[in-house]
């Protein structure tokens, strides 16, 4: 039953039910459509932790945006998830901005750079400064994201350091992450530039080397005795580091 139950959620996958980080707002107000981070042109998932490219992805639309976004510490910041560059693939489009099957958490890492708009994403050192996996109603991060079209949004912490930073967005797929090799990663990343009064960068990740393939949060059944993906009945563990606390 439970293993009927994950073929079927993953078969979707097989063509190109993914998805893509392409915009960013800051209390509300959207940036617009590739402004201000690396965008990815293709809405594959990284599979192997330890890719070279999971820190924030490879293969950019060009041109790489320039901008820095300017934000404050305590800022509400979001990101838009879209199945393809432009949002929906077609009209009715039941896989954006992301197949309802990839079940799994959604999650933002920072990493202190001396210029946003031209550091390289390989050795940085990441912190974590928001996650959202499951909840106690079986509903995951992913959902949520779906339901605000896409958008995922958390309050950047008021003791972040100022300064220039990339900002990571992941989204983690569980559906087939019962094998090995089996969980999907979505990320890329955002130029920003923080002000306050902060004096914090939290303790740092490297990407890849944050995730090993058999942690308990990528390694994992999601799905419950009737194979509905609400949890396996112990509490969905968010792999990387805990997060930043102010
Ligand atoms: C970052 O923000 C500070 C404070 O507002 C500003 O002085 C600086 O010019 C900004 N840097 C960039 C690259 O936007
Ligand atoms: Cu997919």
């Amino acid at each position: 039953m439970r293993f009927f139950a994950v073929v079927v959620a993953c078969l979707p996958a097989l063509s190109s039910a993914h998805t893509i980080a392409q915009r960013v707002r800051v209390n509300g107000n959207d940036n617009g459509e590739l402004v201000g981070l690396r965008v990815p042109n293709s809405n594959n998932p990284i599979t192997n932790v330890n890719d070279g490219s999971i820190a924030c992805n490879s293969g950019y639309r060009t041109p790489v945006s320039s901008k820095v976004i300017d934000v404050k510490a305590g800022d509400k910041i979001g990101v838009q998830w879209g199945h393809v560059i432009g949002g929906a693939q077609s009209a009715n489009d039941a896989d954006h901005p992301i197949a309802k099957s990839h079940k799994g958490p959604t999650i933002f890492y920072l990493a202190k750079v001396d210029n946003a708009a031209t550091a390289q994403p390989s050795g940085q050192k990441w912190f974590k400064v928001s996650e959202d996996g499951l909840d106690g109603s079986g509903t995951w991060g992913v959902d949520r994201m779906i339901s605000a079209g896409g958008w995922v949004d958390f309050t950047l912490p008021t003791c972040v350091a100022p300064g220039q930073y990339l900002l990571r967005a992941e989204i983690i797929a569980l559906h087939s992450a019962t094998k090995a090799g089996g969980a999907q990663f979505y990320m890329g990343c955002a130029q920003i530039n923080v002000s306050g009064s902060g004096t914090k960068t939290g303790s740092t990740v490297s990407f890849p080397g944050a995730y090993q393939a058999n942690d308990a949060g990528i390694l994992v059944s999601i799905y419950d005795a009737q194979g509905n993906p609400k949890g396996n009945g112990s509490p969905y563990k968010i792999p990387g580091p805990a997060k930043l606390t102010c």
